[in-house]
Formats: structure tokens, sequence, C-alpha cells
């Protein structure tokens, strides 16, 4: 053994024994919260939610930490609060909490709606007026106690507040003086999963659905409720639970009574649940002989039928509808408009405070490839901006992030600019279809950031994308963010422990859209592994680094995914893009790639944008790199601002990508023996699968362009990479 390899167990050796005596300590001091899933093997299932024994050092700053909670109120939400709080001070401070009532008997955290708080204290305010789902956290004498008041207007704030000061502890922040107001930015934070009834998920990466299974919702909750646990914990206030590809059975009476035990496991924890719903149910369901949205039989079917759901699950939160799409039925087929069909739903949805999200993902999936003026990308807008002001109050237009399809590179859909008097909500997407479907680390937080602070300068004013879907611009009752999830039944939820960064982000950023990449990422990586400087350093790191890098292999310049789109969505399959009426065409051609999307000679796309947006893309000049080839057709031999030509830019990019990938396994490396195990190793594994896919995507592009273009490599380069493609049956067939 060399003197290194000797250094290196000596020191796994103390590492082990520290962290075999921490559990001894842990076993001592914590009695039963040794025996939690915190500090059991690390699956990944507690996600950010592990509330792992502090050291000794990091616990003393909370000594002073009131030791009596004190409950005002008595609702489902306020008792998952006090459960909440008390598992987690116990988990990761050792310390039991006394629960009291009435007035504080000693020190006391005091959660409860700012009206019973102020009842035993009726001078505290906050130091703003608190709106639904804000909380004040509060350090503050109250009958002659030190108390810590978690305080909101509704039952779901105070539970958010208890979220928000377990985790300042998990991550070591000073509790001891605060004075915070956190309010959401939107009011709709909800996320969607496309879990179908046979219990498979579309597009899910994370294992089978965790609501249903051969066609009925499962007899088994238990992780309906813990996912429902950790939404709420990131602030998340809606679920729809199944496909917008809609099964309409999901509408049977007999089904409803078996969602309603979805709903029951849901509420606890403040998040609504909510449906898919086919626009044919009442046809297709064999109540009626049509669907038409203007028929008044129509009109009272849904009425009834909504009626029927708010008795059974009186807190539902509405519907989410795909129409007109992708083969789905729609108004088209009575010649009624889209606002037309959100409206019958939410007219009966409305005396019950219930909201339906219709989506603008409609296109015509047929298209004439060969007709360069077609453009999928303009469907969104051509389809959505004539009927603005025409949609109900309680209606939301649900717009994905770019024109086509969460892609690894797009530019913000002009849609969100394009209506004024309709509420509006952004689709993300938080599985990884079209990004490394969560077998590749792809961390979407900065793309998302990208979009959300895009500022479409309607009128020339300030106008970011994030403030048009909270309604903030246009002064709309509603509006929001909507992350499509997909977790499974899977331990770890999305089928890999990095990619619950995505999930996490998602809520943090719906929550807050202000907040950092680099802060959300920090974060997450402390609540999901610990406090270690060299962990939280090298995994955000990681993460922050990985779209990019995910970018520069699979996407380049804005040409959308090369991926195959008519298969797996995950292989390279550049050529699958073209000469079908799917509408994803990057025109590449032996002359020259990229979609002329300009005013003056292509599709016209670039005029739905205002006027100041339109000038940065229409113009070669100002369009910036990373979208090209998503807005202009130019020849292999084009120069980029960065001063290398089209071609070479594919063939570097793909290169620097693998290497970089490459390069990950040596990064992650450095964290052996100061990530438990389990995780460590996983992961690992696959770093050095992805690194074999990035070479795999290297030389898929880079033959392919070259035979495109006839242009070679100004490096003709080998490598010594080698696809490793065997991990985990992981293989290259795709889902
Ligand atoms: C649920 C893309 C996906 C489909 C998805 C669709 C949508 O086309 O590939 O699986 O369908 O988007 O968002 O409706």
């Amino acid at each position: 053994m060399c003197d290194s390899e000797f250094r290196h167990g000596l020191l796994r050796l103390v590492s082990l024994m520290i962290r075999f005596s921490s559990v001894l300590l842990g076993l001592a001091l914590f009695g039963a919260a040794a025996a939690s899933p915190g500090a059991a093997a690390e699956t990944g299932a507690e996600a950010w939610l592990r509330y792992a024994p502090l050291d000794p050092k990091a616990a003393n700053n909370y000594e002073r930490l009131p030791g009596q909670v004190l409950v005002l109120g008595n609702s489902s939400v306020l008792r998952s609060a006090q459960q909440e709080l008390v598992q987690g001070v116990a988990q990761m401070l050792g310390r039991s909490l006394t629960l009291g009532t009435g007035s504080p008997t000693a020190d006391a955290i005091v959660l409860g709606k700012l009206a019973d708080v102020h009842a035993l204290a009726p001078g505290l305010n906050p130091p703003e007026e608190l709106t639904a789902d804000g909380y004040w956290l509060a350090s503050s004498r109250v009958r002659g106690h030190d108390c810590l008041l978690i305080a909101a207007t509704t039952d779901r704030g105070v539970l958010y507040g208890v979220f928000a000061l377990l985790s300042k502890i998990a991550r070591i922040d000073d509790v001891s003086a605060l004075d915070e107001v956190r309010q959401p930015y939107a009011l709709l934070r909800w996320v969607n999963q496309w879990d179908n009834l046979d219990g498979t998920i579309e597009r899910g990466y994370g294992g089978p659905s965790i609501f249903f299974a051969g066609g009925r919702v499962r007899e088994d909750l238990t992780r309906a409720g813990q996912y429902a646990r950790l939404l709420a914990s990131i602030g998340i206030n809606g679920c729809t639970i199944n496909n917008v590809n809609a099964d309409p059975h999901i509408l049977d009476d007999t089904f409803i009574a078996q969602i309603s035990r979805i709903a029951d496991v849901f509420r606890p924890w403040g998040v609504r649940l909510a449906l898919s719903a086919d626009l044919s149910s009442p046809k297709a369901l064999g109540d009626l002989d049509t669907f038409d949205p203007l028929d008044p039989r129509v009109a009272e079917w849904w009425r009834k039928k909504v009626d029927a759901i708010y008795r059974q699950i009186p807190d539902f939160g509405g519907f989410v509808v795909k129409a007109d799409s992708e083969g789905r039925l729609g108004p088209s087929a009575y010649s009624r408009t889209h606002a037309d069909a959100a409206n019958v739903i939410a007219r009966a949805l409305k005396p019950h405070g219930g909201v339906v999200f219709y989506r603008a993902f409609v296109y015509n999936h047929h298209l004439d490839w060969r007709n360069l003026k077609n453009d999928r990308a303009k469907a969104a807008y051509e389809n959505f901006h004539p009927l603005d002001g025409a949609f109900d109050e309680n209606a939301i237009v649900q717009i994905k992030n770019g024109p086509i399809d969460f892609q690894v590179r797009e530019p913000v859909s002009p849609l969100f600019a394009g209506l004024r008097r309709t509420n509006e909500a952004i689709e993300l997407q938080i599985t990884q279809e079209y990004t490394g479907q969560q077998r590749q680390l792809c961390f979407l937080v900065p793309m998302w950031k990208e979009v959300l602070d895009f500022d479409m300068r309607i009128e020339n004013n300030a106008t970011p994308v994030k403030a048009l879907v909270a309604g903030r611009i246009f002064h709309r009752p509603t509006g929001g963010l909507a992350g499509v999830a997909n977790v499974g039944a899977d331990a770890n939820w999305l089928g890999s422990p990095l990619a619950m960064a995505n999930l996490y982000g998602f809520g943090r950023l719906a929550w807050d859209p202000t907040l950092s990449s680099e802060t959300i990422i920090e974060e997450w990586t402390r609540l999901t592994f610990g406090n270690d400087p060299l962990v939280v350093r090298t995994i955000a790191a990681l993460q922050l680094d990985s779209w990019p890098v995910y970018e520069s292999y699979t996407g380049p310049l804005g040409a959308g995914t090369l991926t195959n789109i008519l298969g797996n969505h995950y292989d390279p399959g550049p050529e699958s893009s073209e000469e079908n009426g799917w509408g994803q065409w990057h025109r590449a051609d032996h002359d020259g790639i990229g979609m002329d999307r300009t005013v003056a000679t292509g599709t016209g796309f670039i005029g739905q944008y205002p006027p100041e947006v339109q000038k940065l893309y229409e113009s070669l000049a100002s369009c910036p790199d990373e979208l090209l080839l998503f807005f202009h057709h130019v020849p292999y031999t084009y120069v980029l601002h960065s001063g290398k030509t089209v071609v070479q830019h594919i063939y570097d990019s793909h290169y620097e990508g693998a290497e970089r990938v490459q390069a990950s396994i040596a990064r992650w490396k450095t964290l052996e023996g100061h990530v438990d195990e389990q995780r460590y190793r996983d992961i690992l594994a696959r770093f050095e699968y992805q690194a074999g896919q990035a070479v795999v995507w290297r030389d898929a592009i880079c033959n392919w362009i070259y035979h495109l273009s006839g242009i070679a490599d100004v490096r003709p380069r080998t490598s010594d990479l080698r696809p490793q493609t065997s991990y985990l049956g992981l293989s290259d067939v795709g889902p």
C-alpha cells in the first residue's frame, strides 16, 4: 500500500468512526428520532426533508430555541404544522418539544393565524400586510415569555412558515432574532402529473404512478401523502394527478369516490387536488350525444359533474384541459373557440372557487413540411391572442415556456406578451423529457430563471415574464406557475437523486422567482446532503454547470434538442425532425442550418413579439448566438459573435461537452467519504453513464453535420472516452 493509499484509508476509517460515533450519539440523544426515516439508509426518499441530526456544535446555536410549541386553532393543516415542527426539531436537535394550549406557560414557538395571535398579544403586527399563504416569523415577548411566532392569514401559510423555520435550522441559519415576512409571488403554484389510470406515467422516469394502478386508485396512498408533504414544503398549493391526455373515465361518478381518497391525503398539507379533463367527456362517457361547449345540455352536464365532485372533495382545485392538440378532441369539432371551451368549465367551477387551466399547447401536427412559411412556433399565439379578453375570470391560459416543446433551449413564448385581459400561467417541465430523462444531469433552474426574467418590453416598459404570469402587469385576478413533475414510485421520486433539485427549484421559483439559481441550489444541497462545505460547493457547481453542458452536446445554437423526436426523445436523432408534420424542424441541408423565422424572409414568427424584442431577434447582428438557429437559416460558414463558424462551433461544443461530463466524474469523486455510500455510488455510476452518452451524442451529431456540410473539423480529433452504456441496465434504449 502506498503512502497516499494509506492516508486515504486512514481518513476513511476516521470518517467512518466519526459517522459511527455520531450515530451512537444520535441514538443516545435523540431516542425516537434516530429511528426516523432521516437516519435510515439514504435512498433519497426524504428528499430535502431529511432533518439529519446537526453536529453538536451547530446544534448549540439553537440552545435558546423555545421548548414548547403552542398551536392556536385546530385544523388538519395546523396539526401537520405542529407535527412537522416536533419531528424536525427532534431529529435535527434531539429535543422533544412539549405541547401547550391556551397561552404560553414557558418560552414557546407559537403557531397560528394572525387573528388568533392577536387574541394573545394584541399589539403584535408584521412589518407588512400578509397576503394569502404568506407568513411571518418573529421573535417576540408574549405574556412574559420569549416566543417565536409563526403567523399567517391562512393555516397553509402557518405550515409554510414551519417549513421555512426547519429549513433554516437544517442549513444552520440564525433564528435568534427573526422578523421576516415571506409572501408568494404568484397565487397559483401547481404541479401537474401526467399519470395514466393504468399506473404508467407519460414522460415519467421515476417509476410507476403513486396514485393509480390497474385502472384504479391505489389502495395504499402513503406515498401520495408524502408527496403532498414535499410539495407543501416548497409552497406548492395544487396538484393535478392525471395525464393531460386525459382518460374521460377519470370523471366517472364511481371514480370520483376513489379520487376523493387522494384528496384526503393531500388536504393536511394544504395541497388542492385537481384533475385533467377531456373536453369530450360529456359525450365520451355516454351521457350526451355532443360536447359542444355552447350547447346548454353540455353546460348543465359540467355543472352537475362539478357539483358532484365538490360534494366529495370540498377543496377541489379545478381542471387542466388539453384540447385540439396532438389528436385530442376540442372545440374545433363544433367550430367553437378555446374560450368557449374553457368558459363552460370555468362557469361550473366558479361557485365553488375552482379554476380551469386551459393549455395553449395547441398546434397542427400534420403541417406541410415542404412549405417554408409553415411554423409550429406560431400556433399558440395565433390560436390564443385573438381570444384575449374572452376568457372568464377563473380561467387561466397555461403556456409552455417556449413556443415549441420544452427543448433544451428556446426563446420565450411570445404569447406571454400577447394576453393582457386574460389570466396566464407558465408551464415548465420538471421531468426531463428532452433534457436527459433524469439519467443525465440537467439542473433546469437557470433555464427557468432566464425565461422568467426575460423582459418582453411591452410598450417599451419593463415587463418580465414572471410578472406577466403572476398577473402583476395587467392586474389580473390570478395567475401563476405549473410544473410538470411526474414523480413516481421510485424511492427517490424522480428516479435520480440529483434531479430532485429541479422539483425543489420549481417550487422555490414559484414562490419567489427573484431567488438566484445559486441560492436555490445551495439551499437544496444543504438540505439534501448536509452542510459540509466541500459537498455544498461541489454539488452546487456540478448542478449549475449541467444545463449548459447538456445543451453543448445535444442542442447547439438554438437548433432544438437534436433528439429522436419520433421515438424516445432521448437518443440523438437529428434526421427525425425533418420531413414530417410535427414541426420541430431545424431545416439542416447541405448548405446551411436553422429555421428562418424572420419577418423579412421567413415564417414571420418574430413578428409575434413586442417591437423591441422583434428588433433583437430579427437582425443577425443582435440575435444572440445561443438562439441563432431558432430564428435564422445560415450557411455553415456563418461567423458567430464568438468568432467561430457555425460548423466549427458545433464540432467544438460537442467535444467540450463530452469532456466536461467526463470531468464531472473526477469532481464527483472528491466527495467520496463526504456523502453517504449509497448516494455516492449511485451518482458516480450516473456520471459514468452520462460520460458515455455524451460521447454517443458527440459522435452522432459531429458525423451528421460533417456529412451534411462536407466541411471537416479544423481539429481532426480522436478521443479516449469510451461509451459506458451498461449502467443499471440503462442502455441507449429509451423508455
Ligand atoms: C402529455 C409533448 C410530449 C407529450 C405531452 C405533450 C403535452 O408532445 O411529448 O408526451 O403529452 O407534449 O404537453 O401535451
